[in-house]
């Protein structure tokens, strides 16, 4: 049964719409799911989040919570005792986890992938060498661990879970490796178990069309910066 009064306005191809969706799933809390036109949003939508004007916002009881992030944080309280937690229990943990989670999303992962994307030549090469050191970094954290949660997915795997379907779409779009087997076994190996998750297949878009819109993204930011 959909949860009174929740709504997630969304968009198929947005990872971070996605990390909600996950969210959800690990709770097991069904919603109303609204789909928007980003390039004709809503009048609901620009409502919801006047400051950013995006996708995801999650409307509870007509409270928006925006943020893909701040979404899971609230997800986590208001449905604490419901499916497997998103945070640790031990205040430091949950504190290492949001770390974690923050050096995922900033430049060093996600912003770092963008720049792989978004240049060419030399500069491009340069921004690998970097993503490929900060995930080096990330992968430190998983020393030990299936998942960055433990034995079950926690906020740094929905965080970072954009990394095993997108990095291997723009690896195939720049046409060159970034994730390599022996260089980073662990990031490799925790891609393959996130890809198999019920809940990642199950809320996955099709990867043809994520591969269209990326390759698309791709000739604009060059169009723009050539
Ligand atoms: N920091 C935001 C990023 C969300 C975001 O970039 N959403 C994109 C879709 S993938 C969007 O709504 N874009 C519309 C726009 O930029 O006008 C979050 O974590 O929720």
């Amino acid at each position: 049964m959909v949860e009174d009064g929740l709504k997630l306005y969304g968009t198929k191809l947005s990872p971070f719409v996605l990390r909600v969706e996950w969210a959800l799933e690990v709770k097991g809390i069904k919603y109303e799911y609204v789909t928007e036109d980003l390039k004709n949003k809503s009048p609901q939508l620009l409502e919801y989040n006047p400051v950013y004007k995006m996708v995801p916002v999650l409307v509870h009881h007509e409270n928006p919570v925006c943020e893909s992030i701040m979404i899971l944080e609230y997800i986590e309280d208001v449905w604490k005792n419901h499916g497997s937690s998103i945070l640790p229990s031990d205040p430091y943990e949950r504190a290492e986890a949001r770390f974690w989670a923050k050096f995922s999303e900033e430049k060093q992962c996600l912003q770092g992938c963008f720049e792989v994307f978004s240049k060419t030549g030399e500069e491009q090469l340069k921004a690998v060498k970097e993503l490929q050191e900060r995930l080096k970094t990330l992968e430190e954290y998983l020393e030990g661990k299936k998942f960055f949660g433990g034995e079950t997915i926690g906020l740094v795997d929905i965080v970072a879970g954009w990394i095993p379907s997108w990095i291997p779409i723009i690896e195939e779009i720049v046409g060159i490796k970034i994730v390599d087997e022996e260089e980073l076994p662990l990031i490799y190996a925790w891609m393959h178990d996130i890809l198999e998750l019920d809940l990642v297949k199950k809320t996955m878009p099709p990867l043809d069309e994520v591969k269209t819109h990326m390759r698309n993204i791709r000739e604009d930011v060059l169009r723009k910066t050539n």
